[in-house]
């Protein structure tokens, strides 16, 4: 209820649930700390006013109410961040939490200054070497000697992806430190030049969502938003099917002549 006060985006992935339930505590928590501090900011205020207390009082408080409150609140804390919040980000990062390969949808995401570009790896199944030397002739920097990525999809600010289907992505950045954070899914993650990061989650209410980029990346970055369609897979394949058209037309001719007959 706090969250939706707050104004967070609806959930749409499968463990996003854990996600709110740990910020609908750390909210309440948080709220009842605010009214409790500020209660007894203007008890203090009330209390220890100046015509109550005409001498300063040089021995100061001795109860400890104060000090195990202190205490409590730190505990509280303390159990918030090392018994759920730890846990529910290991569940994220692990190399055993994640899907096997076969089963999940392999996506790279490449940030850069202002836009997400998104490598796919095709009918194989293989993503084609990617190489700084080839930046100028492919915007991810693909080797166009390379043969498993003659038939690799890359997309700019739109990012396709199935429902129900465990995604990884698997994040970068081509120059400075950008942060790709899908909210509908609870994703956020840091990219950073230098290093590929997986994160997985599973999509599970079809629509078109925003992913932004999270971390102040220059003056464009207010723009920098890329577009994500979640939807069943045939609607994946038929997407799939129109970018190889596209970048790959003497891949999909052979197939497409027979089956357009087919559809008369
Ligand atoms: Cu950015």
């Amino acid at each position: 209820m706090i969250n939706k006060l707050l104004g967070i985006v609806p959930n749409a992935s499968e463990h996003g649930y854990l996600v709110d339930h740990f910020l609908e505590f750390c909210h309440w928590f948080m709220a009842v700390l605010f009214v409790g501090w500020s209660l007894f900011f203007l008890y203090t205020i009330f209390r220890f006013h100046r015509s109550r207390n005409p001498k300063a009082n040089y021995h100061g408080v001795h109860s400890k109410a104060s000090a195990h409150l202190e205490f409590s609140v730190v505990l509280i804390e303390a159990v918030l961040l090392l018994g759920f919040g730890l846990p529910l980000w290991g569940k994220r990062v692990t190399s055993d939490s994640f899907p096997d390969a076969g089963e999940a949808l392999r996506v790279h995401a490449i940030a850069e200054q202002f836009a997400w570009n998104f490598h796919y790896p095709g009918p194989d199944g293989v993503f084609g070497r990617q190489s700084t030397e080839y930046i100028k002739v492919s915007p991810i920097g693909l080797d166009p000697n390379d043969p498993a990525g003659k038939d690799d999809i890359v997309s700019k600010n739109e990012l396709h992806l199935v429902t129900h289907k465990a995604t990884v992505v698997e994040i970068t950045s081509k120059d400075v430190i950008h942060g790709f954070q899908l909210q509908h899914m609870r994703i956020s993650q840091d990219a950073i030049p230098g290093s590929r990061i997986p994160v997985w989650f599973r999509p599970t209410v079809a629509g078109e969502y925003e992913l932004i980029c999270s971390q102040l990346c220059g003056a464009g970055h207010y723009a920098m938003k890329a577009l994500t369609v979640v939807g069943s897979q045939t609607e994946f394949d038929t997407w799939m099917k129109e970018a190889m058209t596209l970048q790959h037309p003497e891949l999909v001719q052979p197939a497409a002549a027979p089956a357009a007959p087919a559809a008369q």
